[in-house]
């Protein structure tokens, strides 16, 4: 009895020490705030609620592609003025079309603001996001996305008038600067300002017209976006408001905008096939096959790498399937749609002044960054 007492009160003591050391312990950690650096990405959803149900089997059953574009963006994705879309996001959403269904047309383009565009993924609005939309921690994590593959190395670049005289982001102190809503621009621009200890002003909106209608008002200094879209805007610079020649370009690039295609979480089977289309155009790049000689590549594979891109055999052997859930000739498909990169590239984003050669998005051979792992 006595000695049950005792470990009774040896039990009580424990757990008072315990108590009192985790107390101790939580009051000497430090006090960190936890900021989601992210207003462009307000909407935090609970990535664990999307359903395990496959966007690759819906897409197969719909027979049509739902694809989260730009519509306001010369090169990347704009609606011509036949009502068409067209650039090089708009492409992959054709390659990956093709490449489940055997066809580019059947795809529906659903146009989105930068800070409309992730619930409209979340929410099953849209199967696939290609809308030059910048891979980052927080949109990968916090926003329960996958990002696939990088289809353009970008940086945010600062547009100003020529006349205005500043050269640098340093000659920038006290300027107000126009910038789009729910963007990783609105955020490195801050990151950028902050940390020089320069003052600024950010001129928000939430759609690129009254920006740029801003912008040509002069109520702006400055115009901060992505590289690409500044020479997107850039070129098309009506004359009345001093044409192209009327705006530089600053040397700096302030931030890296990695962009490319995104699908949901836990969605793997779709994830993979969009992915590999990505990777399938590099590769054919690569390889030197293009839409015009990519039935006559598949007919006579000059190689077994090749025969396995294509779906095709090579000599007497049999079809690589990788089990993609889709034709093994996909990759095939995708080609003959869009071209392979370089042709995509050439097509779209060479007539902005993007020069590729010697760019991050030069192919790995030539000193770039664009690069497919093996198809085998
Ligand atoms: N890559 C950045 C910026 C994306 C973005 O929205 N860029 C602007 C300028 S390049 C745009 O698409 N503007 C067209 C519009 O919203 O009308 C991001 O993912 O947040």
């Amino acid at each position: 009895m006595k000695s049950k007492l005792f470990f009774l009160l040896l039990a009580v003591m424990s757990l008072t020490l315990i108590i009192a050391c985790s107390e101790e312990v939580e009051e000497a950690a430090p006090q960190v705030e936890v900021t989601k650096d992210s207003h462009d990405d307000d909407d935090d959803h609970d990535h664990d609620e999307h359903k395990d149900h496959s966007t690759l089997e819906e897409v197969l059953e719909r027979g049509v592609l739902k694809c989260g574009v730009n519509d306001n963006l010369t090169g990347f994705g704009v609606v011509t003025s036949a009502g068409t879309f067209e650039g090089f996001d708009i492409d992959y959403c054709k390659a990956v079309a093709a490449a489940i269904l055997g066809d580019a047309s059947k795809v529906e383009y659903v146009p989105l603001t930068a800070s409309a565009r992730f619930e409209a993924l979340s929410s099953e609005e849209i199967d696939l996001l290609i809308r030059n939309t910048t891979w980052t921690a927080s949109r990968d994590r916090d926003l329960g996305n996958d990002f696939t593959a990088t289809t353009f190395y970008d940086g945010q670049g600062m547009m100003v008038y020529a006349d205005s005289g500043y050269k640098t982001i340093e000659d920038m102190a006290g300027a107000t600067i126009c910038v789009l809503q729910g963007t990783t621009t609105e955020l490195n621009l801050d990151d950028r300002f902050k940390s020089a200890g320069l003052d600024y002003t950010p001129l928000t909106f939430e759609t690129n017209d009254p920006l740029q209608a801003a912008f040509e008002e002069r109520r702006c200094d400055g115009w901060t976006t992505d590289k690409s879209g500044l020479a997107s805007k850039r070129a098309e610079f009506p004359a009345a408001a001093g044409g192209p020649e009327a705006l530089v370009v600053l040397a700096e690039t302030l931030s890296k905008e990695p962009l490319g295609p995104l699908t949901r979480d836990n969605d793997s089977e779709f994830y993979d096939v969009v992915q590999w289309v990505v990777f399938g155009l590099i590769q054919a790049e690569e390889s030197g096959i293009t839409s015009s000689n990519v039935a006559a590549m598949a007919a006579d594979p000059k190689d077994p790498g090749m025969a396995r891109l294509l779906g095709v055999p090579y000599g007497d052997g049999k079809v690589a399937d990788f089990s993609f859930g889709v034709d093994p000739t996909f990759i095939q498909h995708a080609i003959k749609a869009v071209g392979n990169y370089g042709e995509i590239y050439e097509r779209h984003l060479t007539p902005l002044g993007l020069t590729r050669a010697g760019s991050l998005n030069a192919m790995w051979t030539e000193g770039g960054l664009i690069y497919a792992p093996p198809f085998r």
